[in-house]
């Protein structure tokens, strides 16, 4: 069985498991709690992915799959059900650009979170955590405004990917209040909550393994 290399605080895994449900793989993939602490190199796996990141998924042939997107193609090739990468140069290309954009919200939180949380206190940037807040914010206007659009094409990487991030956001960012004066992108987002594969792969605050 294909094995995933997982975390339930992981943004980015909870991308590939939320695709997973999605296309009735999720009791095809076996997954292994793994911690990948940005701090911390995991000489385990390394051994897997030099990149010392998850999502990582081991095929059965030995063939090892990462990042997200690329593990989400994967399921949508291997799955059933509508694909999350729809056909026709126009519609893939809005699906991948919302991808792009959700899996930006989270490369710009995640070292929002790091220089906050994680750096040693003399070594934290204030400046750094005033570029990340600008472009989070920037970004979740953008999507205020263009929201309508969303709702326009059936659910796709981009949708999933997005409604992740903001998902996120509440997970770990609940001071921030992105919903304030966002009422479209709010409303959008409680609809994507409801979905069984959202619903599935809640994040959590679960007991980390020893290394
Ligand atoms: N672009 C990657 C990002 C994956 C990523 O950064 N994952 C985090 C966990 S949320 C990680 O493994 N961090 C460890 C590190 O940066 O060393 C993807 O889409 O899968």
């Amino acid at each position: 069985m294909p094995m995933l290399h997982w975390s339930p605080r992981s943004p980015y895994v909870r991308k590939v498991m939320v695709a997973l449900h999605e296309k009735s793989l999720r009791d095809r993939v076996a997954i292994v709690r793994t911690q990948a602490d940005p701090m911390i190199p995991h000489d385990g796996l390394m051994a897997s992915n030099p990149l010392s990141k998850i999502p990582t998924l081991v095929l059965e042939d030995g063939l090892v799959l990462f990042d997200s997107h690329v593990i989400c193609r994967w399921a949508d090739l291997e799955g059933e059900g509508p694909s999350l990468f729809p056909e026709g140069s126009s519609l893939r290309l809005r699906a991948e650009r919302d991808e792009a954009l959700g899996t930006g919200l989270l490369d710009i939180a995640l070292p929002w979170l790091v220089e906050t949380r994680m750096r040693p206190e003399g070594e934290r940037s204030e400046s750094m955590v005033q570029v990340y807040r600008t472009k989070l914010e920037r970004t979740l206007d953008w999507l205020e405004h263009h929201v309508d659009r969303l709702d326009r094409r059936s659910f796709d990487i981009g949708h999933l990917t997005i409604g992740v991030a903001l998902s996120y956001l509440d997970f770990r960012f609940d001071s921030l209040c992105w919903r304030s004066g966002r009422d479209k992108l709010s409303a959008w987002h409680m609809a994507f909550a409801e979905r069984p594969s959202v619903q599935a792969t809640a994040f959590r605050d679960d007991a980390r393994p020893a290394a």
